[in-house]
């Protein structure tokens, strides 16, 4: 059943403009009453249309201008509605009224890939945007990240190339949503500087399992500010509840053919069965006389604070729970900006946030079709904008009064600026700059490959077999042979390892020194290039690898399948279903078709889903019951494909004893290992429940029997 939730101030403001059709009669645009909506006015029965139909051109009229421009990046996402909630008493270091302890703000967020356009896959190899709007009481605050900490370019001026690079090739528009084409990495080949973000993408990060198990990071260093006007640095985490976890890169092709919707269907069943998905908060600070303290420059968003060097606080919660009412009006329309603050908060002078202040509203103007975009439904602000700004496409507020215009005094002076009557405003931080304007790059930025080479060192041996694969993978798709061999020499600066595998795979030896043509373009940031690196301060942070520490985990909105056909014991399903559901996971039941499944005791339950319409790659885990319809799922192939699949993509599946039998007829070896448990051997549902906690069984992906 869903649950309710009390509107909040920002729902509260979006119903107010939610238009309900029951019971209602049709009318035009201008409510008009129609009486007839299929057939247009003609000059007799079989006669010419007639241009007074007005009632026909209004239809088309509208339905002619139904699209607006995709986002020129991040087109393909899904939104939610939610409540930030501040744990911590942050006072100290900013005035953000959002951020003091106890107040609860509505925001909206936005989740999205970046390469593929509004209609593609949600499972391709790729960064996910992670938007959040906070409606909060001194105006909205967008922080606009993603799920990895750095980004590919130092600059912003280089936005449009990475861009370009990535999207599809402009002569034949391929691929769609994939960067393993010969433009991307010809780009990152001659960019050392994308090193270390490359090596995200080519990790499991890039392949989430699901929206509500991904971290979200600012990416860069921001500012708070407090009471006093004193900055602290500071860098933000969004970490997941249900921890984090992946999918296998051949089950995320796999998943884009069966259900490319996956992770917009998954944050909108989560949250409509009341599965509310939640994240903490966090926020490493640095005092702002560290600024110059670490080995790498905290304003290059090309690097992370290590969280064993600068430990993140805990601040506050965010709950996703209401899904959007209509997708156009909300997700589509929602406008996120990084270049708008609320007091507390200041940008830093990373060059690639300087740069984004610009960019996102002069695109939502374009998008959006004019200057007051701000007054969508989804974008208000819960507080009443003021200001003399007016007129312009689809302007919603009426100003009252002659006056539109600063200093005034029919208007007795009003709106007023908040200095005028010793109120506060937003006020930007008054750091000194006494500076020579140039075109070019601080040399504390020159230094790509330390952090690429901490991150590569601090997965997971199976998660360094995923990266290695990746590279294999997107670096075959590439043509010129030139390419894969300047990528191999990059690699081979941050792990020789890495590099060796990779070339391997390749058929190539990478080189000892970086290509003469990746070294001219680096030296035109950095002249000396390269230069020697500082002595990193960490070399190792278990906290970048996404492996489920022993004794963490949660099985919670997990969906297990069970794979059942007529015949099957009721005893058996709930056996296992009650443990589950006790730990927040979901049985899902698949038999050989949909309708009412009957059950050996009797009596029978429908199902949603069969053999036919789903696939083993959608779910997490598998059991099968016993009872009479074992001897059905020993020659049902597509039963036989599921569990095979399971096994191969490394996934949980439990036997109940008088299944068993049904191993002998996959792929699967008896006592295979730790994720296949067998009832007759092991506890059933305090096994699966262990097991299922380690979210897969990567070992296993050495065993490649089974045919994918
Ligand atoms: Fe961006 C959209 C995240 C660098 C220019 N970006 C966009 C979205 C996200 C990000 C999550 C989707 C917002 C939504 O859901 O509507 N972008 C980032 C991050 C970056 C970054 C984390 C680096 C740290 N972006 C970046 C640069 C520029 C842009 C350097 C340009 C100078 N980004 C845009 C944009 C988009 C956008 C073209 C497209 C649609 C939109 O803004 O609203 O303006």
């Amino acid at each position: 059943m869903k649950k309710q939730n009390k509107p909040n101030v920002k729902t509260g403001q979006m119903d107010s403009y939610v238009v309900n059709n029951l019971d209602k009669r049709m009318t035009t645009n201008d409510s008009v009453p129609i009486h007839d909506n299929n057939n247009t006015l003609k000059a007799g029965e079989r006669g010419p249309s007639l241009l007074e139909d007005f009632i026909y051109q209004d239809k088309l009229a509208h339905f002619d201008r139904e699209r607006i421009p995709e986002r020129v990046v991040h087109a393909r996402g899904s939104g939610a509605h939610g409540v930030f909630e501040a744990t911590a008493d942050m006072s100290k270091y900013t005035k953000a009224k959002f951020l003091q302890k106890g107040t609860v703000t509505p925001l909206f967020i936005r989740f999205s890939t970046v390469a593929g356009f509004k209609g593609s896959t949600d499972l391709a190899r790729d960064v996910r945007g992670f938007s959040v709007k906070f409606y909060t009481e001194e105006g909205n605050y967008d922080l606009v990240g993603n799920n990895i900490p750095v980004f590919f370019i130092q600059d912003a001026m280089q936005f449009p190339d990475v861009v370009h690079a990535v999207k599809p090739e402009p002569d034949k528009e391929i691929p769609q949503a994939a960067s393993a084409h010969d433009t991307f990495w010809d780009f990152i080949s001659l960019m050392p500087e994308s090193a270390h973000m490359s090596l995200w993408i080519m990790s499991d990060r890039a392949i989430p399992r699901s929206f509500r198990m991904m971290e979200g990071f600012g990416v860069h260093t921001f500012k708070f500010i407090n009471a006093q006007g004193k900055a602290t640095f500071v860098k933000f985490h969004w970490k997941p509840r249900l921890g984090m976890h992946s999918v296998a890169w051949q089950e995320a092709q796999k998943i884009s053919g069966y259900d490319s919707d996956f992770h917009r269907r998954d944050l909108w069943e989560a949250i409509e069965s009341g599965n509310f998905p939640q994240w903490d908060l966090g926020v490493q600070l640095i005092p702002e006389e560290d600024e110059m303290k670490y080995s790498f420059d905290i304003l290059d968003p090309t690097k992370i604070i290590p969280e064993e060097l600068v430990p993140v606080q805990v601040i506050g919660t965010m709950t996703l729970n209401r899904n959007p009412t209509n997708f156009f009006a909300e997700t589509e329309q929602v406008a996120f900006d990084p270049g708008r603050l609320v007091p507390g908060i200041d940008f830093s002078n990373d060059p690639l946030l300087q740069g984004r202040v610009f960019s996102y509203a002069d695109t939502q103007n374009y998008r959006l079709g004019g200057p007051n975009f701000h007054e969508i439904p989804i974008n208000r602000s819960v507080v009443q904008k003021h200001n003399n700004q007016k007129d312009g496409f689809s302007r919603m507020d009426i100003l009252e009064g002659n006056v539109s215009y600063f200093p005034n005094s029919l208007g007795n002076g009003c709106p007023y600026h908040a200095m005028l009557r010793g109120e506060k405003g937003f006020e930007s931080h008054g750091e000194k700059i006494d500076a020579k304007k140039i075109r070019g790059r601080s040399a504390s930025f020159a230094d790509h490959f330390t952090q690429a080479r901490l991150f590569f060192r601090s997965q997971s041996e199976p998660e360094q077999e995923h990266i290695i694969s990746a590279f294999s993978f997107e670096l075959s798709k590439v043509n010129a042979v030139a390419v894969r061999m300047r990528e191999l020499a990059i690699l081979n600066q941050i792990d020789k390892t890495l590099a060796a595998r990779v070339g391997k795979n390749l058929g190539l030896t990478p080189a000892k020194e970086l290509d003469p043509l990746t070294l001219q373009f680096a030296r035109q940031n950095h002249p000396k290039y390269p230069l020697k690196p500082n002595k990193p301060e960490v070399e190792q942070s278990p906290a970048l690898s996404m492996r489920p520490k022993p004794g963490e985990g949660t099985i919670a909105s997990r969906k297990v399948a069970f794979l059942v056909a007529d015949g099957v014991s009721l005893k058996s399903v709930d056996k296992l279903r009650k443990a589950l559901q006790k730990e927040g996971a979901e049985a899902v039941l698949i038999s050989t078709r949909v309708g009412p499944l009957q059950y050996k005791e009797g009596g029978s339950e429908e199902v949603q889903h069969s053999y036919l319409t789903v696939a083993s790659v959608c779910y997490d885990a598998f059991y099968t019951p016993e009872g009479d319809s074992v001897q059905t799922l020993k020659s049902e192939p597509d039963y036989i494909q599921f569990i095979n699949e399971g096994y191969r993509h490394c996934k949980v599946l439990a036997f109940a004893k008088g299944a068993e039998s049904l191993m002998a007829v996959s792929f699967i070896p008896d006592q295979a290992d730790k994720g296949v448990i067998q009832e007759s051997k092991q506890a059933l549902a305090a096994d699966f429940i262990a097991a299922m906690k380690l979210h897969r069984i990567w070992e296993r992906e050495m065993d490649r029997k089974v045919p994918v």
